[in-house]
């Protein structure tokens, strides 16, 4: 299969995926809008195009309670491992729910085996900043990570153990500075928290911004860390706020431009790289137009900087399109994107339901007709312009 597709092992490095196969099987329930079944469907058209052979394969383990106790509370932690999928209390007089570290509502909502999907993600992150603190491996993949909005003792949209934090984490024991990227549509609120305080990792979010009505509203281009006086962390964190519609063409220049910037400037040991979905055009609760290319051309132009990486998933809920775009990357990752077929393999598992069988759907077959681009070449400039004047405050 391998051969017959020319997918061979990249040349003078090392990719591994970690995966855990049990975490696919859980379910938020039915109209959430999260579905860890996406990544059958991701898997499964990667394998269909032969890249397990061209990559070292993990299965991973559960993270244990003490490796989530690196950045999780205990008293989270112990609520989240014992807390029954239950009856939500209620407030007794207006019957809102009284939630408890956040846990159980709509976003959050409490469903069967939810602590082993959270350590299963963790796990499998871990697993991947492992390999790289042991330098086996140059890029490692872990598509069950990247819950980038979870708190020390919070669960927040969508996500409960931020599987991110625990893996920079890992990676700080050997690397002196990590740089955390964050292409998911929404603004990595949780990372950037969880490191505003230390300069050894500078975060950087690009995501729609509109304070009162999209999710989680921070992320404002001039939020930058907490400006105290002796906070270290100061400066460090980059927030790129964007408007719906934004396109390849513009998304790409932006990316290469302030990451340029940034790499040359904080010289990070490692990156992570956060590649949530939702960002796809035609994604269910994303407004861009990016095209699987576009997305992938941020994965590309970090790999050509010769860092040590981590590949997060993150959110997307149009799995076809997160199946595509995490398929692409992967590609992207063993340098084999220039040989891969763009008609999907012949024999690849729901095949029909991708519903094209192109790898690269255009934003017509997508969408029928482009969102509307409210992204100004003036708003773009006037971002370039302040992580320019920012990175300045960065020590290099
Ligand atoms: O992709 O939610 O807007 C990483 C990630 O970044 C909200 N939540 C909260 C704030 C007040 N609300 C509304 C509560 C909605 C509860 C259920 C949905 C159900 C159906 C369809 C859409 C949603 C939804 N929820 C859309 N946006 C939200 C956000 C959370 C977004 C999390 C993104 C997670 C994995
Ligand atoms: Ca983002
Ligand atoms: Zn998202």
């Amino acid at each position: 299969l391998a051969e017959s597709s020319g997918i061979t092992r990249p040349k003078g490095y090392n990719v591994s995926f970690h995966c855990n196969p049990e975490m696919e099987k859980h379910h938020f329930g039915m109209t959430h809008p999260m579905k860890p079944w996406r990544l059958t469907l991701s898997k499964s058209l990667i394998y269909s195009y032969g890249m397990s052979f061209a990559m070292d394969n993990y299965l991973t383990r559960a993270a244990t309670y003490e490796e989530l106790a690196s950045f999780h509370s205990t008293d989270y932690l112990d609520f989240l491992g014992t807390v029954l999928p239950e009856a939500v209390p209620r407030d007794l007089e207006n019957q809102n729910p009284d939630l408890k570290f956040n846990l159980g509502g709509s976003d959050c909502p409490l469903f069967d085996g939810l602590y082993d999907y959270c350590s299963m993600s963790a796990g499998s992150a871990l697993d991947a900043a492992r390999k790289i603190v042991s330098q086996q491996s140059d890029i490692a993949i872990a598509w069950g990570g990247g819950l980038h909005h979870a708190k020390k003792a919070e669960a927040s949209g969508f996500c409960y153990i931020n599987d991110i934090v625990i893996a920079i984490l890992e990676l700080l024991r050997f690397y002196p500075r990590v740089l955390y990227i964050d292409i998911d549509v929404h603004h990595g609120d949780g990372v950037e928290e969880a490191f505003f305080s230390t300069d050894r990792v500078m975060t950087v979010s690009f995501h729609k911004y509109d304070p009162n009505n999209f999710f989680p509203g921070t992320g404002a281009l001039d939020d930058n860390g907490p400006k105290s006086e002796h906070n270290p962390g100061a400066h460090h964190a980059v927030n790129v706020p964007l408007q719906d519609g934004i396109t390849d063409e513009q998304y790409d220049s932006l990316f290469n431009n302030i990451v340029g910037r940034i790499v040359e400037k904080f010289r990070p040991g490692a990156i992570a790289l956060q590649c949530g979905a939702d960002s796809l055009a035609g994604d269910r609760l994303g407004r861009f137009n990016l095209q699987v290319q576009g997305h992938g051309a941020c994965v590309e132009f970090c790999k050509r900087m010769n860092i040590p990486m981590i590949l997060f998933g993150g959110g997307g809920y149009t799995p076809r399109n997160v199946a595509r775009a995490w398929t692409y990357e992967t590609s992207i990752a063993i340098n084999c994107q220039d040989k891969i077929s763009p008609i999907l393999p012949e024999h690849a598992p729901w095949r029909e339901h991708f519903r094209q069988d192109t790898l690269f759907p255009t934003i017509e077959q997508i969408l029928g007709e482009a969102r509307a681009n409210k992204n100004t070449a003036k708003k773009m400039q006037d971002i370039v312009n302040h992580v320019t004047e920012q990175l300045r405050f960065v020590q290099s």
